[in-house]
């Protein structure tokens, strides 16, 4: 590290709520921090605001930021993500100097964090994509940091970001996650996995409404419980109190006067869409994606309503009963959910040479991010006993606490389908699971379809390589060699399990 010169250790620049929160919470530990945002008066209001805070420097103009940095100089970058964190590389890179540091804090996509490091590289600039996750208060108390990029990079910034970090157990939620895109990477997967959390607390929510007939303040009460159980986390803990909380207006709950469509950024979609391309199932995460999808179609569910028949009333099961099933069903289901963002973690880290500590994934998100609990104890635990797990529905705790559940998690989704509630987190992950169990499906049945209309062959039980049946000459079995055909003819690969993208009609066999 550097000797001190009188100039300020680490540069932010854009002061929007996330960047200036973050100054303000190096800063306050003492360390010389300049600020800088596009436009000027966003600057100074912070500098007058917060300036006694701690060790500022505000700076009007880039080359004023720039000069005011120790080398190597070490420079957050928190704009918007997009076109931004390209605009601001552009504009820092002519005036820094061989192994100076960008880092860019925002939500940006992996592959752009990938391209942005290859770019940096070029110019001699040593580039790191982090993931800062905790939201605006995170930022300012500590908030849990992904780091990812170039090792010798980090050791530059590590004092300064684990000083900032939420802490747990006298642990900081910041440890160097991998090269290049990783630590977007890992942020991400984090944000579906919070988009799989909600949407199972929702569906919840749906479940004690209308199937056991609990009001909101009820609900709350339920949720309150449940926090101090294996379900324990910042999420139950505040739909708790957004469930208790009243409407000035009306004197009834707000959440009932809250319009019920779900907006979102787009994190929950990449993570979705990146599993797509690994061949991962991530049906949770997934199901939460199209769940606020669907939600958006007010108008069309407005119009459905009155025109699509669900089923007539039923008898609800005994409310207590019910209750502790919704709990049961929450928690099996969620930890499906884990399980299946940790084996996409698994799956790119292996695809990308990243190398992941998945252990350590868990432990920097036990405090200061949102998807922080309890739950992920026992995840940093599995990884310390068993070290590199294929999928967590198979270390003991968690193959005891589905196995616990499940009597529960069926019924819950019996009388959801029964009584007409939309349960899709909860009803995807019980089927993931019966079909993770399953030693032999029905893809054997996918597999001979695909040889008769595509003649993209099979493997046998019972015999080596790929063989493919005429089905629509003589009806004889022929040897396909050892590939299946799409390889063998050259087609774009895909994950084990998708199909090639050119499928073509049954125009007779073609891989002899
Ligand atoms: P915004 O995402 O709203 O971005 C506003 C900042 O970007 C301002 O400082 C603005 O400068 C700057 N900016 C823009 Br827009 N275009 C620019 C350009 N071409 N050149 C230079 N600066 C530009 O801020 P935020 O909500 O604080 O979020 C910052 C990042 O943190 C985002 O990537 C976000 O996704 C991520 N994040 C946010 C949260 C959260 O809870 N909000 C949580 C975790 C991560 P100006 O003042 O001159 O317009």
């Amino acid at each position: 590290m550097t000797e001190s010169t009188g100039k300020s250790r680490i540069g932010v620049t854009g002061l929007a709520v996330m960047g200036a929160n973050l100054a303000r919470n190096i800063a306050r530990r003492g360390t010389p921090t300049a600020v800088h945002n596009r436009t000027t008066a966003k600057m100074t209001e912070f500098i007058k605001e917060y300036g006694d805070e701690g060790p500022f420097t505000g700076c009007e103009s880039v080359e004023d930021f720039v000069n005011a940095l120790e080398t190597p100089r070490r420079i957050i970058v928190m704009v918007k993500a997009g076109r931004p964190v390209d605009a601001v590389i552009e504009e820092l890179t002519p005036l820094l100097d061989e192994g100076d540091i960008i880092i860019d804090a925002g939500n940006s996509h992996f592959p752009d964090t990938v391209r942005r490091t290859e770019e940096c590289a070029a110019n001699g600039i040593r580039f790191m994509g982090i993931g800062v996750s905790g939201g605006e208060e995170g930022a300012l108390l500590g908030p849990s940091i992904m780091p990812g990029g170039d090792p010798s990079a980090y050791a530059e910034v590590e004092e300064v970001l684990t000083s900032i970090a939420a802490v747990v157990d006298g642990t900081p939620c910041c440890v160097h996650v991998g090269p290049g895109g990783a630590g977007h990477y890992v942020k991400m997967v984090h944000n579906g996995i919070e988009y799989a959390d909600i949407q199972l607390i929702a569906e919840a929510y749906d479940l004690l409404t209308h199937v056991a007939g609990l009001d909101a303040p009820a609900i709350a009460k339920i949720f309150e419980e449940w926090n101090s159980g294996d379900l324990d986390s910042f999420l139950i803990e505040i739909t708790a109190k957004v469930l208790a909380k009243t409407d000035e207006k009306t004197g009834g709950p707000l959440v009932d006067v809250i319009v019920d469509q779900a907006e979102q950024k787009g994190t929950g979609t990449w993570t979705a869409v990146d599993a797509l391309g690994l061949g991962i199932p991530l049906t949770g995460i997934t199901e939460a994606v199209f769940a606020r999808g669907l939600s958006a179609l007010r108008d069309e569910r407005k119009k459905a309503s009155t025109t699509l028949s669900g089923p007539a009333p039923g008898q609800g099961a005994d409310r207590d009963d019910l209750v502790e099933d919704i709990r049961l069903a929450l928690y099996a289901s969620k930890v499906v959910a884990y399980a299946q963002g940790f084996a996409q973690m698994r799956a790119a880290s292996e695809a990308n040479d990243w190398d992941l500590d998945l252990g350590a994934m868990a432990t920097i998100w036990r405090g200061g991010c949102i998807i922080r609990a309890r739950f992920l104890n026992r995840i940093r635990d599995a990884y310390a006993e068993h070290g590199d797990v294929e999928n967590l529905l198979m270390v003991p705790y968690f193959t005891d606490a589905v196995a616990n559940a499940q009597d529960a998690w069926r019924r819950v989704v019996v009388v959801a389908t029964e009584q007409g509630v939309a349960i899709p987190a909860f009803s995807s992950s019980l089927s993931y699971y019966d079909g993770y169990r399953r030693e032999r499906g029905p893809a054997n049945l996918i597999q001979g379809l695909r040889d008769f209309f595509g003649a993209h062959t099979y493997k046998r039980t019972d015999a080596e390589g790929y063989w493919h049946t005429r089905w629509s000459q003589d009806g004889t079995e022929v040897a396909s060699g050892g590939q299946p055909r799409s390889e063998a003819s050259g087609s774009t690969s895909l994950p084990a399990g998708t199909d090639t993208p050119a499928s073509e009609p049954d125009t007779g066999p073609k891989a002899e």
